[in-house]
């Protein structure tokens, strides 16, 4: 069990207290401009931002701050400022656009805004009465690193927050839906770097991490910020992260620990089966430097993890992690993982799988995942949270099958079960299949509506560049792994699949009639 004091602000926990701890001149962020930043240097920037937002912009203990911008050190100092000045940071992608931003300040009541100067113009035109929007990264004297920049230094002494205090709220679209905003307490940001970082990944200060989720999704405010911080170790935060940039950025920054989604990996290993000769200078895809690889925010295909560790000698470290819960909750590493399953439940947390009426369900039979652990969901002002909370248990939405050896593996998420002809199947499970053929790089398996049998399978698939489109031999090669009904009645050949702005795979639209 985690215990901590009554009183506890994690921005001090992570900023102050890691300087001290492990030395202030260590490195602790880094850009993809070549720009380090020292733990001092961190906390120097950050202190002076802090000042700004309560000396200068009036932001109050208890107020809550929206940051929008791509990732980088700036905006992850910005957090740090508004966890230190005891406001509430409202996190939001820099994809969010105007009505979406404009239903996020209204639910979580956003009193003022930190807004990266490029993305500035959907936010001023979503209107927010009363709402005092700042730059960052702009031109002018108003820009909030240069008043930063002209404060004199002056350590900024951290409010005084209770560890139940809330310091983020975090929203989840969902696939479709109003938002939800989760909220989360200053020792639940603590929680999740003491569990899953520190006994699964076991991080060290001399790693570096670095990774492709953005500091507005949860899974990346943890991964490249959190996790870091927490124990010494230094972030690469890059502005751009497909694998185009990861892959360099790896071996530039000899980055140690990478977070990223099961697309990233099969991207990388295309991009590492193809060097990039022809560009100039050639950045270089040494990766030696690697030595744990997390993936989450989607099921993670045995077929990925295989194909990643016969090329690299890397095992994987799956996750499922939500939104409701800050971070990963399930997950194993080095001897404990067995590809195809997610995991176990993560030190300090319990899982078991229950019917709809919350009773546990025999090992080896499918149904819902719930979760209890040191954070929980607890959604701001919505009606949805006695679906999520059920009986003390956070019920994620996903199916899952608890294996008699206690490991957990995915079954689908709960509403994407295709039922066909009163046969229950698991687009995830066709879906490994057809990853399993050479030619495919993605594939989402959905249910369409049909009037004889409730729903038929069909695939979406994404070719590797250059395989020829032939929807039957793929029918043929899944009919080969899997029994004939799980079959996809139709395969259709997309450029890319739909997703959202932190990567899920939105399977909604593939259903819906018509071109996806
Ligand atoms: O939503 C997710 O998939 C997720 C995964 C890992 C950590 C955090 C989150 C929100």
């Amino acid at each position: 069990e985690l215990h901590y004091p009554d009183r506890l602000n994690c921005g001090t926990e992570l900023l102050d207290k890691s300087a001290r701890r492990y030395g202030a001149d260590r490195p602790a962020f880094r850009a993809g401009d070549g720009t380090v930043w020292t733990y001092g240097e961190l906390r120097s920037h950050v202190d002076r931002i802090a000042h700004v937002l309560t000396d200068e912009l009036g932001v109050l203990p208890g107020n809550r701050v929206l940051l929008r911008g791509v990732t980088s050190p700036w905006l992850a100092a910005c957090w740090l400022a508004v966890m230190k000045a005891g406001a509430v940071a409202v996190t939001v992608l820099a994809q969010q656009r105007t009505q979406e931003l404009a239903t996020i300040c209204d639910i979580a009541q956003v009193s003022h805004a930190l807004c990266d100067a490029r993305a500035v113009d959907d936010l001023t035109k979503a209107g927010v009465p009363g709402l005092r929007v700042t730059t960052y990264g702009g031109e002018g004297p108003d820009d909030l690193l240069a008043r930063a920049a002209a404060r004199p230094q002056a350590a900024y002494e951290a409010v005084d927050t209770a560890a139940d205090d809330v310091a983020l709220i975090a929203f989840t679209s969902g696939t479709t839906g109003r938002p939800k905003g989760c909220m989360h307490f200053h020792r639940d940001v603590l929680a999740i770097a003491d569990t899953f970082a520190r006994h699964v990944l076991k991080a060290r200060p001399d790693d570096v991490f670095a990774g492709s989720p953005p500091l507005g999704f949860t899974f990346g405010l943890g991964g490249l910020v959190i996790f870091p911080l927490r124990v010494g170790a230094s972030s690469v935060l890059l502005e751009q992260a497909g694998p185009k940039q990861l892959l360099p950025a790896i071996a530039e920054h000899g980055v140690s620990v990478l977070f990223t989604a099961p697309t990233a990996y099969r991207a990388m290993l295309d991009a590492l089966a193809e060097p990039p000769e022809k560009s100039t200078p050639t950045p270089s895809y040494e990766i030696s430097s690697l030595r744990r690889c997390v993936s989450a925010g989607e099921n993670l295909p045995a077929a990925t993890w295989q194909a990643w560790h016969e090329r690299t000698g890397l095992r994987i470290i799956n996750g499922i992690g939500a939104t409701e819960l800050l971070h990963i909750f399930i997950s194993a590493a080095d001897d404990a993982i067995r590809p195809g399953t997610t995991g176990v439940a993560v030190p300090g947390w319990h899982a078991r799988v229950v019917d709809d009426a919350g009773a546990p369900v025999p090992d080896g039979e499918p149904g819902l995942l719930a979760v209890r652990g040191p954070v929980g969901c607890r959604y701001l002002a919505d009606p949805r949270q006695r679906e999520y909370v059920r009986h003390g248990w956070n019920v994620t939405g996903d199916t899952y099958v608890r294996d008699a050896d206690g490991y957990f593996r995915y079954v689908a998420r709960a509403d994407d079960m295709i039922i066909s002809a009163g046969f229950n199947i698991a687009g995830p499970e066709v879906e490994e299949a057809l990853l399993r053929h050479p030619d495919v790089v993605e594939t989402a398996v959905v249910g369409r509506p049909d009037e004889r049998r409730g729903q038929v399978v069909v695939a979406y698939v994404v070719l590797r560049a250059g395989a020829v489109a032939d929807a039957e031999r793929l029918r043929e090669f899944v009919k080969a792994e899997l029994v004939p009904y799980k079959c996809p009645r139709e395969v259709v050949f997309l450029e890319v699949l739909p997703r959202t702005a932190t990567g899920k795979l939105q399977r909604f639209r593939l259903r819906e009639p018509g071109p996806a």
